[in-house]
């Protein structure tokens, strides 16, 4: 967990940067300090954790902040998201509604989405657990797969990050199709726009990646009825947020062979308690939302420009939209 602030007032620029980042561990908070500390040694950075006098505090750089951490800063100009979702921080019932919310993203993470799409959409494709388990059996099963472009995939959002992921599936070769709320042209990618268009958008797509932001239209969004109108025997990859799956229904599609293979980097409850069914599914791959993440080296160098362009002009271009909920 890491925050920041500053001693002297005067210099109209503190900070309180609080971030529980993948591992809350000390080391973290420290090496957000120092790193940020460096980049604007103009502005002052404090723990959360450490004595800040509240009303001088002006920016909070959070993820997942407890209930009322950011209220407690009444000066405060913007919130500051480490990560490009911001559901995180619009969970937090007693967030001043008013403040503008930035988010972080960046080359790196878009780059680290586009690898981890195309690594576990090319296993599904080509059937790799499927070749694990036969060869955990010492058994040659030489299985057919289609090429790529007889192979349907889709992906849900086409913002920063899906965007990217389906311009890479249709560089693949695979016949690709999107969908958003509002058009937008990929080269190479079929875009499906608003709700009326969902159906269509799912028909025929074998392999469904989920890259939407968690918002209240977009929460269980990936259950039993989506499923159903996908072709018998998909596969489903969710790297965006566990509350947008229903995991009981992701459970009985793949007990009834309607899904075949699920991937999944993201969780209703983070760390996955090691209980879970998940971890041991035969047909589910967990990873510990790790398809994409922005590191302190990186985090910071945005953050601080981010920092230094929303104090000089009140507005910078990642800016989300808080009705909207991205
Ligand atoms: P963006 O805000 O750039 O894009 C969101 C996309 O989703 C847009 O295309 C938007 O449509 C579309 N969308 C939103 N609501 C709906 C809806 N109701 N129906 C149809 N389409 C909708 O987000 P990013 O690409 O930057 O990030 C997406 C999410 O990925 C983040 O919110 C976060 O949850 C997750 N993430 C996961 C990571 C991981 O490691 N697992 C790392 C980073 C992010 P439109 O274009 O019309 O607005
Ligand atoms: C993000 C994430 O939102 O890492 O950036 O999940």
């Amino acid at each position: 967990m890491i925050a920041f602030s500053t001693q002297d007032s005067s210099l109209n620029k503190d900070i309180v940067l609080k971030a529980v980042i993948y591992t809350p561990s000390e080391p973290v908070v420290a090496s957000w300090l120092e790193r940020m500390r460096a980049l604007l040694p103009d502005w002052t950075f404090n723990a959360l954790t450490e004595e800040n006098d509240p009303e001088t505090v002006q920016y909070a750089v959070v993820w997942r902040p407890q209930t009322g951490d950011i209220a407690k800063f009444p000066n405060l100009k913007a919130v500051v998201s480490i990560g490009a979702g911001i559901d995180h921080v619009l969970a937090d019932e007693e967030l001043p509604r008013h403040l503008p919310i930035i988010r972080t993203v960046g080359a790196d993470l878009t780059q680290f989405m586009r690898e981890y799409v195309a690594l576990h959409v090319l296993r599904h494709h080509r059937n790799r657990p499927h070749q694990a388990a036969a060869q955990a059996r010492a058994e040659w099963d030489a299985v057919e797969v289609p090429p790529a472009p007889q192979r349907r995939v889709g992906v849900m959002g086409l913002g920063n990050l899906g965007g990217v992921a389906a311009q890479t599936l249709a560089g693949l070769g695979f016949q690709t199709v999107g969908w958003a709320r509002s058009p937008r042209e990929i080269d190479g990618v079929t875009g499906y726009f608003g709700a009326e268009n969902f159906d269509a958008f799912l028909e025929g797509t074998e392999i469904l990646v989920n890259l939407l932001p968690l918002t209240e239209e977009t929460k269980g969004v990936l259950n039993a009825d989506t499923f159903a109108k996908l072709p018998k025997g998909a596969c489903i990859i969710n790297a965006a947020r566990g509350p947008h799956l229903v995991e009981e229904d992701l459970l009985s599609t793949l007990d009834s062979g309607q899904i075949a293979q699920a991937t999944l980097d993201v969780f209703n409850v983070e760390p996955l308690p090691s209980d879970h069914l998940f971890w041991k599914h035969p047909a589910i791959t967990v990873t510990p939302h790790i398809a994409s993440r922005i590191d302190s080296g990186t985090g910071s160098r945005i953050i601080a420009a981010n920092l230094e362009a929303f104090e000089k002009t009140g507005t910078v271009k990642d800016l989300a939209d808080a009705v909207r909920g991205y």
